[in-house]
């Protein structure tokens, strides 16, 4: 009976490890909030993928250029109204929005294999708008706050 429970705990832990699927949705509204992605903060792995999935039409991802993605990191731009993809194969913090509501609150953060060694960087990146540069402000503290704890 131990064993099968011991067997049980490995075959679980293995699944969790290996799901590497975090899918975000592109809305027009969400908690009487409009123009979001949910979730706007993601911790992934080091080699996963991100599915955004265009729930509502006329939204994109677009990472932000110089300071809001990891050095070395090429431009990313999806297609408005289509769901896309990303593989994060280098650890860090990456800051995106949707390009037509960039200054609407439209932002969102993928944080790869723990890594926050960019977050300067990304404390310096402009925000558009008030609603985009208030949501940022919350979910970089939060980055922030994550890391405090792990301590
Ligand atoms: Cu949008």
């Amino acid at each position: 009976m131990r064993l099968i429970i011991c067997a049980l705990i490995l075959v679980f832990s293995a699944t969790t490890a290996m799901s590497a699927d975090t899918t975000v949705e592109m809305l027009n509204k969400s908690e009487g909030k409009k123009n979001v992605f949910t979730p706007s903060l993601v911790y992934v792995d080091v080699g996963d993928t991100v599915t955004w999935k265009s729930s509502s039409k006329g939204h994109n991802v677009e990472f932000i250029k110089k300071r809001g993605i990891p050095e070395g990191v090429k431009a990313f731009k999806s297609k408005l109204s289509k769901d896309t993809e990303y593989k994060f194969t280098v650890p860090g913090i990456y800051a995106y929005w949707c390009t037509p509501h960039k200054s609407m609150g439209m932002i969102g953060f993928v944080v790869v294999g723990n890594n926050l060694d960019n977050l300067a960087d990304i404390k310096k990146v402009k925000f558009v708008g008030k609603k985009s540069k208030t949501l940022a402000k919350e979910l970089i503290a939060r980055i922030e706050g994550a890391k405090k704890s792990s301590y």
